[in-house]
């Protein structure tokens, strides 16, 4: 018997959440694809009932989650030709337990995950158990995604909120860019009392242009483990 790893019970997880996620989609829905491995596992199962029969549109998060879907034959529409977004289905990277505050945008992709979780009337995020805590902020630092020009000082000003901000550099040592053409600051907080609080003063700041602390949002958590899923 092959010995099961974190690494297994991680997968297990993400796979038994977006299962029960995306059985609660249902035809003529318009549904928002979030990015991400977990997001990727649900998109894999949309495909599939796609392939069965399901009638539905789709708005990408990301250009990755759009080839995705397109490519297992799901119909990918521009978010500007959709009135609403019935549900989406999207990963996180944090979820603290007592507001249900989410940490997004390791995987970068912040920007386009919250205006498209803002339109949604549902937002279900599927996470592992390993993902949701009681220390929120304190192992994970806070994405925030910010306007190249000036890109210095608006480090600065996040510094000054009490922080230690890293640029987000990609594998060949460059600056990290979005999707939407942008720079990543993360921003190492440490433990995050008041979400809310601290969400709007990033947002405020000059040069920012969307920091990945979702907050207010009532998102629907499905937390998958190694045998179920429930709702947190
Ligand atoms: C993408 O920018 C992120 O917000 C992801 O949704 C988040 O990082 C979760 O990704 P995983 O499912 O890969 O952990």
């Amino acid at each position: 018997m092959s010995q099961v790893t974190d690494t297994d019970n991680a997968q297990l997880g993400k796979e038994m959440s977006a299962k029960l996620a995306v059985e609660l989609v249902e035809d003529g829905m318009v549904v928002g694809l979030g990015t991400g491995t977990t997001a990727k596992i649900a998109i894999d199962l949309l495909g599939q009932r796609v392939a069965q029969g399901l009638k539905i549109k789709t708005v990408a998060t990301s250009k990755a989650s759009s080839k995705q879907a397109l490519s297992l034959g799901i119909e990918v529409v521009d978010i500007n030709d959709v009135a609403e977004i019935n549900v989406t289905i999207d990963g996180a990277d944090r979820v603290d337990r007592s507001t249900r505050a989410l940490i997004k945008g390791l995987g970068g992709a912040l920007l386009r995950e919250k205006i498209v979780a803002g339109n949604s009337q549902t937002l279900i995020i599927i996470v592992d158990e390993r993902k949701i805590t009681d220390k929120f902020g304190t192992d994970c630092p806070v994405p925030v995604e910010v306007e190249k020009f000036g890109y210095v000082s608006t480090k600065q000003r996040l510094r000054d909120l009490g922080c230690e901000p890293t640029l987000r550099r990609g594998a060949d040592g460059d600056p990290f860019i979005t999707d939407g053409g942008n720079y990543i600051v993360d921003c190492q907080f440490g433990l995050i009392k008041d979400p809310a609080a601290l969400e709007a003063k990033i947002s405020h700041q000059i040069g920012v242009i969307e920091s990945g602390l979702f907050v207010n949002m009532d998102p629907k958590v499905i937390v998958g483990t190694t045998s179920t899923a429930f709702e947190l």
